[in-house]
């Protein structure tokens, strides 16, 4: 009987390894903000839908505050001399993934993006004495990405888990919307500014490297990731690299229901060359320079996942990043907050 028992658990114990973390409780995804923490196994499918929601509405220079006024202002008066400020950004982005288990080891990724974005700025143009407001919009897909995560290696209680992803240009960066002009204000057809094009027109690498770990009734993680822009696009530039860094913890109420706090630290840099048809006097938004910046965020979040029953391996997941510093070539609109959402299925 003894005997028996040792073999039952010797037996086990490398499933149990290679089970270790499961994906079966609310934790076993990383809070939605996180993409690429998770392995399927192999013939598992998984299909999701993400959203995320960024809303900007206050200029920043370094870690300061920086009014419209002064942005528009000359440098004689202190001021930065642009024509035009924005006041306020609102970013949407619907995030299609299937994920598709290779093998136990490998998983495969694909991730289609549709992006909705609307930017308030106000036009100062000289020899008038009042500021003109206006509001762009540009909607389309974005780039796609397609990705592999590997199993990276495992410890007693967590893995590692790694990602290769390669985003391709299939967003627009030529997207125009109108702009007051003369002193009737008619609209007139423009080049966005970069913030506001769909893509970056560029093929970029995308690697992360994630550890989790899961224990009793709680579970913690870390992830590194970058956005490494390759080349130069066709309109003669390319947006900055990124880098991020993020670690979490969660505790689980019951397996169906685990709440989140994370920690997000990220950079990115300034656009390297520039697109002619933006006139980069014009609005700090069209400053290649007036980009790049350092922010350090702290998120709540709340995964539910339905373990049994008619839902059975669906997931719903929410989570509300808010910066708690930034720094900013600016001036630059900050962040004010984030809001991250998510459905998943996986069978
Ligand atoms: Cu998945």
């Amino acid at each position: 009987m003894r005997n028996h028992i040792l073999a039952t658990v010797l037996l086990a114990c490398p499933l149990a390894y290679a089970d270790a973390p499961q994906t079966g409780r609310a934790d076993g995804h990383a809070p939605i903000g996180v993409m690429a923490d998770h392995l399927h196994r192999g013939g598992e499918w998984m299909v999701g839908y993400r959203f995320m929601r960024a809303w900007q509405d206050q200029l920043r220079d370094g870690t300061d505050r920086v009014s419209k006024q002064r942005a528009y202002s000359s440098t004689a008066a202190g001021g930065y001399g642009y024509h035009d400020a924005p006041t306020r950004m609102e970013m949407n982005m619907h995030m299609f993934e299937a994920m598709y288990g290779w093998s136990d080891r490998i998983t495969l990724m694909l991730m289609a993006i549709y992006m909705d974005m609307s930017m308030d700025a106000e036009l100062h143009a000289h020899g008038h004495a009042a500021p003109v407001q206006y509001r762009m919009d540009s909607s389309g897909w974005g780039d796609m990405e397609v990705a592999a995560l590997f199993d990276a290696g495992h410890t007693a209680h967590g893995r590692w888990v790694g990602k290769l992803g390669l985003s391709l240009p299939l967003g627009s960066i030529t997207e125009r919307d109108g702009m007051p002009h003369g002193a009737l204000g008619a609209m007139i057809p423009v080049r966005m500014e970069y913030s506001m094009q769909l893509g970056s027109g560029t093929y970029d690498l995308r690697p992360a490297m994630t550890y989790s770990e899961q224990r009793d009734g709680w579970s913690w993680g870390a992830q590194a990731s970058a956005v490494l822009r390759l080349g130069e696009n066709d309109q003669d530039y390319r947006l900055g690299h990124r880098g991020e860094l993020t670690a979490w913890a969660a505790r689980l109420w019951t397996p169906a229901v685990s709440t989140s706090l994370r920690l997000l630290g990220s950079r990115w840099g300034n656009i390297q060359g520039r697109d002619d048809a933006i006139d980069a006097g014009m609005s700090p938004a069209a400053d290649p320079d007036a980009q790049g910046g350092q922010r350090v965020d702290v998120g709540l979040g709340m995964n539910l996942y339905a373990p049994t029953g008619a839902l059975k391996g669906q997931r719903l997941a929410l989570e509300m990043p808010r910066p708690v510093y930034q720094d900013l070539d600016g001036p630059q609109l900050a962040n004010d907050w984030t809001l991250n959402a998510g459905w998943q299925f996986a069978f």
